[in-house]
């Protein structure tokens, strides 16, 4: 006989479902709730083809594909394929906002025995930092490894400001396939799970990564990255895998390098803007948003752009008053608070 309580059981357990389908789990297996890939591996992996077909332990590296989307003000990724645990790095920048990094600095955060700067310039000016695509300015960076015995899953973060310095953090450790890192401090979350044996193969085999459903998964919170919709909505995410040193960059790029592509070896000398397409995924928040987000004038007085506050300024501020001619905040019109932005300001840009 079947009591009322086992009915009431199954009954909450089905309604249930629904609201469980709609959440992103994150255990280094993708969820349904990330809908279509953003982007798709299409190169095979100089990194080696994992066989193992283990969720602790991979023999090789790839990244097949990844997806994304938001809720809840986190930001979810899903890259499939496999990170080798013999601390090969997972690489992850990415660019949530106006400002950060075009190019690596060397002074960033030390984290993960300084394996952030590694791939920045060797010395303060020297501009031999990693290279990012036109359009991609990293605020953010998580990178993620495993090795030892048993097996353990490493996680750090850290900001990437415009001018360098920042906060950075190592994030604790877990079990690839079983134990998530959950910090709750900072609340970011990853996981792994190695078992992918399919995707993309190495040399001679198949250079598509679709349909890879295992991988490293993260969680990330909007605020940490410091994203604000009102000046940058889309997110755009660079990711890659490195050597065990942070030193030898893999063909393992997302978006993808394009067939027959080889390693690309030295951090420092890797210059996206210089490959065929765009070396990331966008996560669309608003399609209409320009790729290069419109950064706005650092010297919003200097009405004509010369670089100097003066005379022609003002006069275009006086000559504009009550219309939008003389504007420097972006009110739409010219009154007092132009002119003393004028005023205050005069001289050189600063
Ligand atoms: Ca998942
Ligand atoms: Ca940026
Ligand atoms: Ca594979
Ligand atoms: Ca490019």
């Amino acid at each position: 006989m079947i009591t009322q309580i086992a009915i009431v059981s199954i009954v909450t357990a089905l309604t249930l479902v629904p609201s469980v389908l709609g959440q992103i789990v994150v255990d280094g297996s993708r969820d349904n709730a990330f809908g279509a890939a953003l982007a798709v591996q299409n190169t095979t992996t100089g990194f080696g083809d994992s066989n193992l077909g283990l969720v602790n332990a991979a023999n090789g590296s790839e990244l097949d594909n990844c997806y994304a989307t938001i809720d809840g003000g986190v930001l979810y990724l899903f890259f499939g394929g496999n990170l080798e645990s013999n601390f090969n790095k997972l690489e992850l920048f990415i660019d949530s906002g106006v400002g950060g990094q075009n190019s690596v600095r060397g002074d960033n955060a030390d984290v993960d025995f300084n394996g952030l700067n590694r791939l920045g310039e060797s010395a303060a000016g020297v501009g031999d930092g990693m290279k990012f695509d036109e359009c991609f300015s990293a605020n953010f960076y998580l990178t993620t490894t495993c090795g030892g015995t048993p097996t353990t899953l490493y996680a750090n973060i850290a900001q990437i400001l415009t001018g360098g310095g920042g906060i950075g953090a190592y994030i604790g450790s877990g079990a690839p396939g079983t134990v998530a890192i959950d910090n709750v401090k900072y609340g970011v979350k990853v996981a792994l799970n190695n078992s992918n044996i399919l995707g993309v193969g190495a040399d001679g085999g198949s250079a598509d990564g679709s349909g890879v459903a295992t991988g490293v998964e993260v969680a990330i919170p909007l605020a940490l990255m410091g994203y604000d919709a009102a000046t940058q909505k889309n997110i755009k995410v660079c990711a890659m895998i490195n050597g065990g040193g942070h030193d030898w960059v893999s063909n393992q790029v997302i978006g993808g390098l394009g067939a027959g592509s080889a390693n690309l070896a030295e951090p420092r000398l890797v210059n996206f803007a210089s490959i065929a397409a765009n070396q990331y995924a966008v996560v669309v928040v608003d399609a209409a948003e320009p790729d290069c987000p419109v950064v706005p004038p650092s010297c919003p007085a200097d009405l004509n752009g010369d670089g100097v506050i003066d005379g022609a300024d003002l006069a275009t501020v006086l000559g504009g008053w009550g219309t939008a001619g003389g504007d420097t905040n972006g009110d739409g019109s010219t009154d007092g608070a132009d002119l003393a932005a004028v005023l205050s300001a005069w001289g050189a840009c600063v």
